[in-house]
């Protein structure tokens, strides 16, 4: 059975995932207006598997007994000077998202909720790789310094990219 804390928690992570996907969708139209085609694939499928995390705590909520809850929608940005900003952003979202997270496992270790602590390392690996993946791309956009055919380059890679992680998950 989970505390009212971590209940609280759990449910304050589900709006911090239905976020993300939001602002990762918001994003990816950002790039499409801007023919960055690449990028919109990639980021229309992050923004799915940022879904994906938002119901692994949702089931796992309503699975300890207790009531998972639907946030109300916040809009995300729109507007961005550049794809680098983008990137830049997405990056230092997921260090938050980071931040949340580890926020969860303190209170879990501290009411030596087991059960919920070994759930959550799922998302603790995750945002190690979420954040080495963003970090990446973040300096390789500076590495080409706002060269309109290096940044196209990324974006092709992008979309390449998009495919690998979409086959690697369906494996
Ligand atoms: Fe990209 O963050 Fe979810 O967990």
């Amino acid at each position: 059975m989970l505390s009212t804390e971590i209940l609280a928690k759990l449910n304050g992570q589900i709006e911090v995932e239905f976020y993300s996907s939001n602002l990762y969708l918001q994003m990816a139209s950002w790039c499409e207006a801007h023919s960055y085609t690449g990028s919109a694939k990639f980021l229309l499928e992050h923004a799915d598997e940022e879904m994906d995390h938002m119901r692994r705590i949702f089931t796992y909520t309503n699975d300890t007994g207790a009531q998972a809850l639907v946030p109300g929608l916040e809009q995300p940005p729109y507007e961005y000077d550049s794809l680098l900003s983008v990137f830049e952003t997405i990056y230092k979202h997921e260090c938050y998202v980071t931040s949340t997270i580890n926020e969860l496992v303190t209170t879990t270790t501290e009411a030596n909720d087991y059960s919920t602590l070994n759930f959550l390392q799922w998302y603790v690996a995750e945002q190690h790789e979420e954040e080495h993946l963003f970090m990446g791309i973040v300096e390789r956009m500076k590495m080409v310094d706002g060269s309109k055919i290096g940044l196209l380059m990324i974006d092709k890679e992008l979309a390449g990219s998009a495919v690998e992680r979409t086959a690697s998950q369906t494996k």
